[in-house]
Parts: structure tokens; sequence; C-alpha cells
């Protein structure tokens, strides 16, 4: 049976549906801020918003649906802040996580697939899980640090090998999870060429779609339940890689 304060969060999000959700449309390096989908490719959603549901949706891995042409390539140091603006804000709670892709031999950035659904070439380099700390505020503002962002960065591992790569960013909302499938993602992947990169080893690879599946802990929960859960909270997804 469900309780009060779950059939509010329910109502409240069945009337902010379509109003409230967000795209990452922007790269952020080093102090500029370049125009829509200068170095990111256009997004399935870019005018709507929506929600991506399926797990096991091609989609999945960029958010693309390839019906646009590949963007430019942004070139980065290794160890560089990169960030993403939100177009909206992350009016959702859930984990905010970064993966990263190399190129192939003989792909660069642009030409890598976007639904290669059939290689384990993702890792993991950051993910955001709840918190819990004594500021008052809003249950949402601390239990998700990236709640109500406009903006969110990510260091490039400072021993990446130099290369070509695609950056994932996704955010997953988890308010309506208690029911299985209900998780939302929203994301999107730039293009970028690593300079000065490392020797370092990346592991834990994974694969969209593939990565996840709709009843795993991470993603078939209720986060609305008094809170004995930030601390053990599953991020989906492999380990993070760092250096
Ligand atoms: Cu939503």
């Amino acid at each position: 049976m469900l309780s009060l304060s779950i059939l509010l969060v329910a109502v409240a999000t069945f009337f902010s549906t379509g109003v409230a959700h967000y795209t990452f449309p922007n790269l952020i390096h080093k102090g500029i801020q370049y125009p829509d989908y200068t170095y990111i490719r256009r997004t399935w959603n870019y005018q709507n918003y929506w929600p991506l549901f399926e797990v096991d949706s091609p989609i999945l891995q960029c958010f693309t649906n390839s019906t646009v042409p590949n963007p430019g390539t942004l070139t980065v140091s290794a160890g560089d802040t990169v960030g993403f603006t939100v177009g909206g804000r992350i009016v959702h709670e859930g984990p905010l996580l970064f993966y990263m892709a190399k190129a192939g031999a003989g792909q660069t950035a642009a030409s890598m697939a976007a639904h290669n659904g059939e290689e384990e070439v993702w890792f993991k380099i950051s993910e955001t899980k709840p918190v819990i700390t004594s500021v008052p505020a809003k249950l949402e503002l601390y239990k998700w640090p990236s709640y109500n962002a406009s903006g969110v960065y990510v260091q490039i591992p400072p021993c990446l090998p130099t290369g070509d790569y695609l950056l994932r960013v996704e955010h997953i909302a988890l308010h309506v999870a208690f029911e299985e499938g209900q998780h939302e993602f929203f994301g999107s992947c730039a293009q970028l060429k690593v300079v000065n990169g490392g020797d370092g080893v990346p592991n834990s690879y994974t694969i969209f779609p593939g990565a996840y599946s709709t009843d795993e802990p991470g993603l078939f929960l209720d986060i609305h339940r008094p809170w004995a859960l930030p601390e053990k909270y599953q991020v989906p997804g492999p380990e993070v890689w760092s250096c």
C-alpha cells in the first residue's frame, strides 16, 4: 500500500512531467562555454527534453538517434576539468555519472559509432552518491549533490593516455523508481581529443546499452523512504576508474 508521502511525490511528479526535464547541450572548458552542440553530439531529445526509460535502447549510449551529423572535437589536456551546462536544471533526484570511451584504431572521436552495442568500451571516471549532512535544507538538496545544478563538471583523469575519446555525462532520475522501469536517463556525449596524456590503464569496461538492468538495486528502489540508504546506495555501472 502506498504511503501518503509517496502518493504526494507521485502526484507532484505527474504534474511536472514534460515541463521540467533537462539536457546537457554545451561544453565548458577553461572558462569558455561553447554554443549548443558544438562539441557535443546533438541528443535525441534536444527539443522536447524527454527522459529515456529503456535500459536496452541504443539511444542510451550517447542519447542520440544518429539522425544528425557528429559535431567538432575539442582538444583538452589530461587533467583538465571539463563541464556541461544543464539545459534547464537537474530537477530530479539521483546520481550523476561520467564515462569515457577511447576511439579504436583508425577511428576518431567524430567517427566512433554512436550505437556500438557490441563492445565494452566505456569506463566510468566519476559518480556521485547521495550524502547526509546536518545542514537543514530541502531534502533533495542534501541527499543528491547534483540536485538543481545548472552545470556539472568532471576532471579528465591526469594519467589518461593521449587520444580521441567520447565523454559521456549521465544523470539518472530516481524519484519514481519505486516502480520497476520508472528510472529516467538524461545525458549527452562530448567529442574530445585528449593531449598531454599519461600511461594509465582504464579497467572495468562496460557497454551501452547493456550496462544496466531494470531490477538492479541502484535503479529499482524507493528513495523517499527514511534514509538508512545514502551510504548503501549502489550507483549503477562498474567501479570508478581513477589514476
Ligand atoms: Cu522526470
